[in-house]
């Protein structure tokens, strides 16, 4: 199939993006160490109409698919080949111990300049799923990204039967324009930036798109099983996933087993990966997948839908494709659903093991906010502004684990407000003040402290479903509401038993989620909402977790090619 697995010689992968096939995992063996090469380069495309030079890892949109097996270690070599300074995250890879190799810039390490190269050097502990990869500085994540496919240890079943195949398909945003501009020029304006003009399956917008380059289509035989490991890798848009014709079985989400349930539709956040399981029991034929929008506040969006193809073997050319309805744009019911049908596996093996206990209870505004800006003449001497309880983040000019570990004085400071200052309303009527402060806040947590963490979203210029991503953990999502969370009444309803466990979890419209994590990993650690457009305003934060006393809970010592500032 074209694949080539190896622990020990550094080469590109050559990713099968031939239309018309299914992908096959490879036959990934167990590794000690795992090598693989990430050259950033720019790359000419011609889609949608627009022929444009977008940066890319190894000249591939999607990126290479990383895969490994759960205790492997990874040795990633990124060289960066653009004008841009850059820097790779693992999403979702937990980093015990190796917050130098997170990669978010400016948080875990200075990024990797035009020239240079960085080793991220990290160990799959306890995980096994989907999750992916991306660039970590400016807009450059739309179009570098791709898949980290987790295998069990070599021997270890899945807990759910193997599928005969698995196939990654990567939903992502694509703007005519380039992407770096239109951020810029949001930023000079102090509006919002222009939406994207086309969603993307496998790097393609499919054949309801103008200009398209014809859509991916995934190859299925009848009566086989497939597993579609789903990316959500879109800048700013929450999307729904639909096969026409088809039921999908959810088993896993963000690298965690969950209950399989049956559903026609995935709601997928920025950020998010979804495992689900289809069978091709229908009878040969063509049949449409659909990646469309979520929005369920008044927000513009890219409303346009991707489309790919699930092409059975032995289809007649005349046959027609088989179409699906998709969700209307703001089918909250429809994302609701989905939303409550995720628990965790929770079994003997893959134990749910949710903190019982809290050791800090913390209740986190996430909303927009208007400041001034004199020079911002579209928007009338005003931007839009993003804040965590009202706290615009100031990116630092050192990385911040660089100047904990190393007690660089002044970058940042460790008086995060657990709790919003200026209680409000928060859904309700927005206060008269739209302002917010500014600074580069962290929260400090000892080693192996409990956090209880509810995320209150606020209507302040409009409510909105903010997917917020914490580095480092994994978190369990205990509660959710609408409305503002009420600290006396609502913790009596959170599920301690088999709540999700994630990395990725979507602040509801209007609404508040409650989440659960342990301490227990050393170092710097981010969170953000995963709409680039909310980060770049400062929809974001660090956790400054402290180290342990014991002879494996520190940070390690930071590897001696780590980029400087
Ligand atoms: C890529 O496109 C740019 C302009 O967009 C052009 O200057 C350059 O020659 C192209 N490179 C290749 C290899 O086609
Ligand atoms: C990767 O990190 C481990 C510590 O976790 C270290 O022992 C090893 O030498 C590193 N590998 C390389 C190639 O730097
Ligand atoms: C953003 O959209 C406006 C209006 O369509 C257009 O004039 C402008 O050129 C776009 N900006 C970029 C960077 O493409
Ligand atoms: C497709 O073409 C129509 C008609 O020219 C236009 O209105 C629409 O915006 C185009 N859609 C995309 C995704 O470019
Ligand atoms: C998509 O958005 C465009 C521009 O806002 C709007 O004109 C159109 O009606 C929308 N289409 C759907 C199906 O919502
Ligand atoms: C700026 O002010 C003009 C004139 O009052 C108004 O028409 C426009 O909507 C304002 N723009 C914004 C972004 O507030
Ligand atoms: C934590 O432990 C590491 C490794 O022992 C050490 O380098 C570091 O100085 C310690 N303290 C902090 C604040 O990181
Ligand atoms: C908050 O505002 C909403 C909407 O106006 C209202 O229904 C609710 O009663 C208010 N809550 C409180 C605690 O004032
Ligand atoms: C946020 O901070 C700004 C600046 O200090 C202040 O003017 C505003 O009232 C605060 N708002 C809230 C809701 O705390
Ligand atoms: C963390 O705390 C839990 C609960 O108090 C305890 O059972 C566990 O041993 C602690 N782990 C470490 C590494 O200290
Ligand atoms: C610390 O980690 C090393 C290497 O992973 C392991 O051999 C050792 O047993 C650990 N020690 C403790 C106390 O967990
Ligand atoms: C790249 O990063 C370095 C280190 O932080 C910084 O000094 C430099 O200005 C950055 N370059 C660009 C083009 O932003
Ligand atoms: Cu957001």
């Amino acid at each position: 199939m074209g694949y080539y697995s190896s622990c020990s010689s550094y080469y590109s992968w050559v990713h099968i993006l031939i239309l018309a096939t299914f992908f096959v995992a490879p036959d990934v063996v167990q590794c000690r160490v795992r090598h693989y090469k990430f050259d950033v380069v720019t790359k000419n495309t011609s889609r949608l109409c627009s022929s444009k030079p977008i940066v890319t890892v190894n000249g591939k949109f999607p990126g290479p698919t990383v895969y490994a097996r759960e205790d492997d270690t990874v040795l990633i070599r990124v060289v960066n080949k653009v004008k841009y300074n850059v820097s790779i995250h693992w999403h979702g890879i937990r980093q015990l111990r190796t917050g130098w190799s997170d990669g978010p810039a400016y948080i875990t390490q200075c990024p990797i300049r035009p020239g240079h190269s960085f080793l991220y050097n990290f160990t799959l502990t306890g995980q096994r799923g989907t999750l992916w990869w991306h660039a970590h500085i400016l807009w450059l994540r739309a179009t570098v990204h791709g898949a980290i496919v987790i295998l069990p240890k070599l021997g270890v079943p899945y807990p759910f039967p193997k599928p005969d195949h698995e196939a990654v398909l990567i939903l992502a945003e694509w703007w005519k324009s380039d992407t770096e501009a239109i951020i810029n020029e949001a930023l000079k304006s102090g509006l919002a930036p222009n939406v994207s003009d086309a969603h993307t399956i496998n790097g393609h917008p499919g054949p309801l798109a103008n200009c398209s380059t014809g859509g991916f289509r995934l190859g299925v035989e009848p009566g086989k099983t497939y597993m579609l490991r789903l990316v959500n890798a879109a800048l700013n848009e929450e999307l729904f996933f639909r096969i026409a014709g088809h039921t999908l079985t959810v088993v896993e989400v963000d690298a965690t087993y969950v209950k399989p349930f049956k559903t026609d539709t995935v709601l997928i956040a920025p950020g998010q990966t979804t495992n689900v399981i289809v069978s091709a029991d229908q009878s040969a034929g063509r049949y449409m997948l659909t990646a469309s929008t979520f929005m369920d506040s008044p927000i513009a969006v890219d409303n346009n839908t991707a489309t790919a193809t699930l092409h059975y073997s032995g289809t007649l050319s005349s046959t027609p494709t088989v179409l699906t309805a998709t969700p209307p744009l703001n089918a909250t019911p429809v994302a609701n659903k989905f939303t409550n049908s995720l628990r965790a596996l929770n079994s003997a093996k893959y134990p749910a093991n949710v903190p019982l206990k809290v050791d800090h209870s913390l209740l986190f505004t996430v909303g927009l906010g208007i400041n001034p800006c004199p020079s911002c003449k579209p928007a009338n001497g005003s931007r839009v502004v993003a804040s965590i309880n009202n706290v615009t983040f100031v990116m630092p000019k050192i990385a911040l684990l660089q100047a904990h570990v190393f007690n660089i004085p002044g970058v940042f400071t460790t008086d995060f407000p657990g709790n919003p200052p200026a209680p409000f309303n928060y859904t309700g009527p927005p206060p008269s003040n739209l302002a917010t402060s500014s600074g580069t806040k962290l929260y400090r947590l000892a080693y192996n402290s409990t956090v209880q963490l509810v995320l209150q979203d606020t209507g302040i210029i409009a409510p909105e479903n903010h997917p917020l991503h914490l580095h480092g953990f994994n978190f369990f999502a205990v509660g959710r509401g609408l409305g503002n969370y009420n600290p006396n009444v609502d913790p009596k309803n959170f599920n301690l038993v088999d709540p999700v466990e994630r990395n990725t979890i979507g602040v509801p419209s209007g609404g508040w989620v409650a989440i659960r994590f342990r301490a227990d990993n050393p170092g710097v650690w981010f969170m953000h909402c995963h709409l680039e457009v909310h980060t770049t305003w400062g929809l974001k934060m660090a956790f400054l977790v402290d180290n342990g006393s014991g002879p494996n809970e520190s940070i390690l010592p930071p590897p001696s090619d780590l980029p400087k500032c």
